[in-house]
């Protein structure tokens, strides 16, 4: 009971989003003082973020809620919750206060390593078990962008806060700020990146397409190398899965020939974007194929949701897809594919440029949130020949 009040309590506040560039500084001493406001700062953030999701997992269909692998992930979260509830009233914190929090933080980011494969899991159980109609499907697909959107930015939280402030985290690059790279070179990641999914693509198809990068520096010196304030590891798993989806294709695409052609990547650096361009032609995909690629019902079709690992290489569709576009997204970024259906593909990366401009987004829980589960089926407002309940006054039969 006095769970379920600190629950709703937390759940009535906002969460506040940071700045890539206020995270950045907040670590920039790493100093004891910093410790305390950071440990200030989460007392409060985290159980708030965590309500705010907690709230809005509540409003699943309650089929959904039923299945084991969800009231598995809703336990973890509820453990996580009440263990930081013990942190609520420890002001102000003394030393030994600050080293339990961090050891805290560490407890709760490993409880919650395989959220992503549970939940799917219990997606797929749902499908297998009950089916799922297409109004299911939609809120579905909108929990899970703001479920997957939340746990990215928990995550973020506590990564900074143990990195900084942990004791035997510290083994990381001098230049970076817990996970941010302040000067992160883009090329150099993509260049990373396509040579992992080329290690892979070879591995299964003997042969990969090679890779041309041009850069285009146009708001420093022409020469300048293109960096930003970022994840490192945030900008290789979006690359890194946008390669292998390009390479998959490409490759497929041209097995019969001599030669695969080239990846070009074109990354330009302006004044508020910065863009990374893929271009595969590896025949494209029809526009009306599109969507489906970004969609987590779609992509557990085919195969077992534990996908990403090494028993699949370049296994195509996971959720590597929309949760690259979530990492993108969580920094006023995006993904976008253009195709060019019988040749190829153009995937595209936009971050911001200026790291104060790299607000988290993150999904807040209010009346909005929850009209969303509880509306109604939406009535097609469109018209559609293959949808039969819509009653016409006049029928067309001149064949
Ligand atoms: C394709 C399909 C795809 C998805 C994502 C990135 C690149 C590509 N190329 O044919």
């Amino acid at each position: 009971v006095y769970i379920m009040q600190m629950l709703d309590k937390y759940a009535s506040f906002n969460p506040s989003p940071l700045s890539l560039k206020k995270l950045a500084e907040f670590g920039r001493s790493g100093s004891n003082e910093q410790n305390k406001e950071s440990f200030r700062f989460l007392q409060k953030e985290l159980p708030v973020r965590l309500a705010n999701i907690m709230k809005e997992i509540s409003l699943l269909p309650e089929n959904l809620l039923r299945m084991t692998s969800v009231k598995l992930v809703m336990s973890w979260y509820q453990q996580s919750f009440q263990e930081l509830m013990e942190y609520e009233s420890k002001n102000p914190p003394d030393q030994k206060v600050l080293d339990n929090f961090t050891l805290t933080l560490v407890h709760i980011r490993n409880r919650h390593g395989n959220v992503v494969e549970t939940m799917a899991e219990g997606v797929m159980e749902l499908r297998n078990r009950y089916g799922i109609d297409s109004n299911t499907e939609n809120r579905i697909q909108y929990f899970l962008d703001r479920f997957y959107m939340s746990r990215i930015s928990i995550r973020m939280l506590i990564n900074q806060h143990t990195l900084l402030f942990g004791k035997k985290e510290k083994h990381n690059n001098p230049r970076h700020i817990g996970c941010i790279d302040p000067s992160c070179n883009v090329s150099s990641v993509v260049q990373d990146a396509y040579d992992s999914a080329r290690f892979l693509c070879e591995q299964y198809y003997l042969a990969a397409p090679e890779l041309t990068i041009i850069s285009k520096n146009l708001l420093e010196n022409e020469s300048d190398p293109i960096q930003i304030v970022y994840v490192p590891s945030h900008l290789y798993h979006m690359l890194f899965e946008l390669f292998k989806n390009a390479m998959r294709a490409a490759t497929e695409h041209h097995i019969e020939e001599d030669q695969i052609p080239p990846l070009n990547v074109m990354i330009v650096k302006g004044q508020e974007d910065l863009s990374i361009k893929i271009s595969d032609q590896g025949g494209g995909i029809p526009r009306s194929k599109q969507d489906l690629l970004f969609q987590y019902l779609y992509s557990t079709a085919p195969q077992p949701a534990r996908s990403e690992s090494a028993s699949a290489p370049l296994a195509g569709y996971g959720y590597g897809l929309p949760l690259s576009r979530l990492y993108a997204r969580y920094f006023q970024g995006d993904i976008v594919l253009s195709s060019f259906e019988g040749y190829g593909t153009d995937a595209i990366i936009y971050l911001k440029v200026m790291s104060s401009e790299a607000n988290e987004v993150l999904p807040v829980y209010n009346k909005t949130a929850s009209r969303v589960y509880n509306r109604d089926i939406p009535v097609n407002d469109w018209s559609s020949p293959w949808i039969t309940n819509q009653r016409s006054f006049s029928t067309f039969s001149a064949f």
